[in-house]
């Protein structure tokens, strides 16, 4: 059984948010037109607290972009983004939700920030995804959604690692960062992982 895992489609990563995805919008209407292909539809939702310690703003003297080391974790700073019950941590208006089983939030714990739909970045705290997946009779999981380099990226390669056959759908994702992209890419693809 297959399931589609829309990760993070919400204002802040599309054209206008703070933290914009060139072209993010044209994803829109891939996901839309595939969800009917698929047993089960789940979503991940961004969901930080105003004062998470992933903000640059956070940081006295540092700017967005910047590296920094983060409850032992490595940590770019990011603008504002995804801040809980604002419009740009809504999901976009255009994304068709009516297949939407369940939504995994993530982020919310002000320390640590989470890129996988599966875990914090310590692997601390899981958010309850794969439990919900496994008890649903999945074995494959195809992700689409933003960002790409992103929390795409991380959660496929914890499928991977939690024992899926985990697909990157191209056409329904957008990085942040082509060229680091292309480097996760790579290693996605060595640890088993599979490009559509
Ligand atoms: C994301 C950066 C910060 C993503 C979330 O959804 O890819 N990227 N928070
Ligand atoms: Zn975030």
């Amino acid at each position: 059984m297959k399931a589609l895992v829309i990760v993070d489609m919400q204002n802040d990563f599309l054209p206008g948010g703070s933290l914009a995805v060139k072209d993010g919008d044209k994803v829109i209407p891939v996901i839309n037109r595939i969800q009917n292909e698929y047993e089960l539809v789940v979503a991940t939702q961004d969901w930080h607290p105003k004062t998470h310690k992933s903000f640059a703003s956070q940081h006295t003297g540092r700017e967005v972009f910047d590296v920094i080391t983060l409850d032992d974790e490595e940590q770019v700073l990011w603008p504002d983004h995804c801040v809980q019950e604002t419009e740009g941590a809504d999901f976009t208006k255009e994304l068709d939700t009516k297949k939407i089983e369940a939504i995994f939030r993530k982020g919310m714990e002000v320390n640590i920030d989470s890129y996988s739909g599966f875990y914090d970045n310590g692997k601390k705290k899981n958010t309850g995804m794969h439990g919900f997946l496994k008890d649903r009779g999945i074995t494959e999981l195809h992700f689409c959604g933003l960002a790409a380099d992103f929390c795409v990226y991380f959660s496929a390669m914890d499928a991977l690692s939690l024992g899926y056959r985990s697909c990157i759908l191209t056409k329904g994702t957008k990085a942040i960062d082509k060229s680091g992209y292309i480097e996760k890419k790579e290693l996605f693809l060595r640890n088993g992982g599979v490009l559509i």
